[in-house]
């Protein structure tokens, strides 16, 4: 009996093993952890012929000074005693539209488009000015609440009365098309287990880097570069990334590094930036996989300076005030549909939140970042 049924079983599973044989030759297997987690870009090539279209969305909060490694006031940012501001950046929001193309001339190369349209929001705080103070102070006490028509001075300024020092908020937005890139992906030295491939490639400007506010007078003033939609100059960028793909687990390392070819028209050229990401991941199936991530960001401070902003006025004016050394930690999750039901289908999202930054002068700090995004094979 006990012989019966187990070669009863034996024979289900060897042709339930011919039939997933047969099957996966007629319809490929989607595999989750073919792909790196999502903020990572051109981590992988494409077989002749093969496109690809994804989206990505990306909501990156920043909130807080820092200096160097220290974190810094508004008070004592905007104070005479202290640093003497106008005016600082408060919190940022930045909301990102990604979208990418992917084409494979041939096994060995596959070429990459990317755009984006970019959104930000950034409350300011300002000083208040001893005029203004005055004049306040003849009809008004400070810690007397405010009418409606005096908390909100048009343009989006209001009262803060909650800080300790007497600050001006301001609200300012920029939004529209960001820089695009084009790039290739050619295959380097692959292995059983090994992929490795450089990417050349070329950020184009198509992000604008006049964006403006409208002051009370009705004069338009140059926001800070934090809000500029792009650099306004060709950049060259190059990358190397290698993956180790075992049976359920990946990881993967990817070298970055992007130059500025010139100087734009408003006056300066965007610092060299190193990338450097480094990730694990493990298939929970085939059809999901979660990951970890490592990525650490050294940019240079920008040469030169936009000739609209005033350095002396906000740190977000200062071109000297660009650079950063950042550590970053993210988690995510890879899910790919296999069925009939959006079969190929790729969706992800990763959640990344710094370890540490260390600022060139006075900056504002990232709270996290989320990407969400979708890719699709053709
Ligand atoms: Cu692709």
């Amino acid at each position: 009996m006990f012989k019966q049924s187990f070669l009863v079983v034996s024979l289900l599973t060897a042709s339930c093993s011919v039939l997933a044989a047969g099957n996966h030759h007629q319809d490929k297997k989607h595999n989750a952890l073919g792909h790196a987690p999502i903020s990572i870009m051109a981590d992988h090539l494409h077989k002749q012929g093969e496109w690809m279209v994804s989206y990505r969305y990306m909501d990156m909060q920043m909130s807080g000074l820092q200096m160097g490694k220290e974190d810094i006031g508004l008070d004592h940012t905007l104070s005479a005693e202290g640093k003497n501001y106008m005016m600082a950046p408060k919190d940022m929001q930045m909301k990102m539209h990604m979208l990418g193309m992917m084409y494979a001339p041939s096994d060995n190369i596959t070429l990459m488009f990317m755009t984006n349209y970019l959104s930000n929001d950034m409350q300011m705080a300002m000083r208040m000015m001893n005029s203004m103070n005055g004049a306040m102070n003849n009809d008004m006490s400070m810690d007397a609440p405010m009418s409606d028509d005096m908390s909100n001075m048009g343009n989006g300024m209001s009262m803060d009365n909650s800080m300790a020092m007497q600050h001006m908020q301001m609200q300012t937005s920029s939004s529209g098309l960001g820089d695009s890139r084009i790039a290739a992906l050619i295959n380097a030295f692959n292995g059983d287990a090994y992929r490795s491939h450089f990417t050349i490639g070329l950020n184009l400007p198509t992000g604008d880097v006049a964006q403006t506010r409208t002051d009370n007078e009705g004069n338009k003033i140059t926001l800070g570069y934090p809000m500029q939609l792009g650099t306004d100059t060709y950049n060259a960028f190059a990358a190397y990334t290698l993956t180790y793909q075992a049976d359920q687990i990946q990881f993967g390392s990817q070298f970055n590094y992007e130059t500025a070819l010139e100087k734009n028209d408003a006056g300066y050229q965007p610092g060299d930036k190193i990338v450097w990401h480094n990730w694990a991941a493990i298939g929970i199936n085939s059809d999901i996989s979660i990951s970890a991530r490592l990525s650490y960001t050294d940019k240079d401070n920008f040469k030169g300076q936009d000739k609209k902003l005033n350095p002396m006025m906000m740190p977000s004016a200062d071109a000297n005030m660009r650079g950063v050394k950042q550590l970053d930690a993210a988690i995510g999750v890879n899910y790919v549909f296999n069925g009939k039901l959006l079969n190929g289908h790729r969706v992800a999202f990763e959640l990344s939140k710094p370890i540490s930054q260390d600022f060139d002068g006075i900056q504002m700090k990232t709270d996290s970042s989320l990407m969400l995004g979708w890719q699709k094979a053709f």
